[in-house]
């Protein structure tokens, strides 16, 4: 799957997708990440990239020109019949979740616009974009960390960038519960011991065990994730003794 990061900080976006599990899975061709400086495609004497709000107010613009040069750039490289889309990373947008990230892995490009300052000019919105897409309701200072944040999500699900499949399909968020607690050597730990069930060898009992405490877990701190799980996969009603 290929992904193009359209930014002011390219170098940003790059280190952070360039360690641990995405850049393996970068060198080993599953995805790629290309980003795309916008001060590159301004036309002006300082290269800048930003202006004032007409009608006033605080801060600066990112001005529609360089941002759909940009776009027409990376658009000029789009393959035939290859599936993409544009996303502007925005608090206004839909609320990323599991599955917002699995819808995306329907498209083979993602072309993927960060604003910064005040935002950026609507009118390069209306041209280019296809969807707005939120990481949550709090206002940070660019749409480079929710854009690595979203390349994550989808990136991860890609075959052969986890060992298997199993690793994100069975796992907290994805089946609609959070996770059960997890251990790992040594058997005891400042006089804590790991629960004996796990050392058992008992596979029943233990996956009897983690789901009593993904759904006690998420009872206790997400009750509407809970009550969702409860109408999808109700508990089986006991059979009634024949008389
Ligand atoms: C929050 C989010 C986001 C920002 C989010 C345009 C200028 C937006 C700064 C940018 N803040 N982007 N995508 N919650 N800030 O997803």
């Amino acid at each position: 799957m290929k992904f193009d990061v359209m930014t002011l900080f390219p170098d940003l976006v790059a280190g952070v997708l360039g360690e641990s599990i995405l850049g393996r899975a970068q060198k080993n061709g599953i995805l790629t990440v290309t980003c795309h400086n916008i001060r590159d495609y301004s036309e002006k004497k300082h290269k800048n990239v930003d202006d004032t709000p007409y009608g006033g107010g605080m801060g600066m613009v990112m001005a529609a020109p360089p941002i759909c040069a940009c776009y027409d750039a990376i658009a000029q490289s789009f393959a035939e019949g290859e599936r993409t889309r544009v996303i502007y990373m925005s608090p206004k947008g839909r609320m990323l979740t599991q599955k917002v990230a699995r819808e995306l892995l329907e498209y083979d490009r993602l072309v993927i616009l960060c604003g910064h300052y005040e935002g950026v000019d609507q009118r390069a919105v209306d041209r280019i974009v296809d969807e707005e897409i939120s990481i949550g309701d709090y206002v940070l200072t660019g749409g480079e960390l929710p854009a690595c944040i979203l390349i994550d999500s989808v990136a991860r699900m890609l075959d052969g960038v986890l060992s298997s499949p199993e690793c994100y399909e069975g796992e907290s968020i994805a089946s609609g519960l959070l996770e059960y607690p997890q251990y790992t050597r040594p058997v005891e730990f400042e006089g804590v011991p790991v629960p004996t069930v796990l050392l058992s060898g008992n596979h029943a009992e233990i996956d009897k065990w983690r789901l009593e405490r993904s759904l006690e877990l998420t009872r206790e701190r997400r009750p509407e994730l809970y009550e969702a799980y409860m109408l999808a996969y109700p508990p089986k009603e006991p059979r009634k003794k024949r008389k």
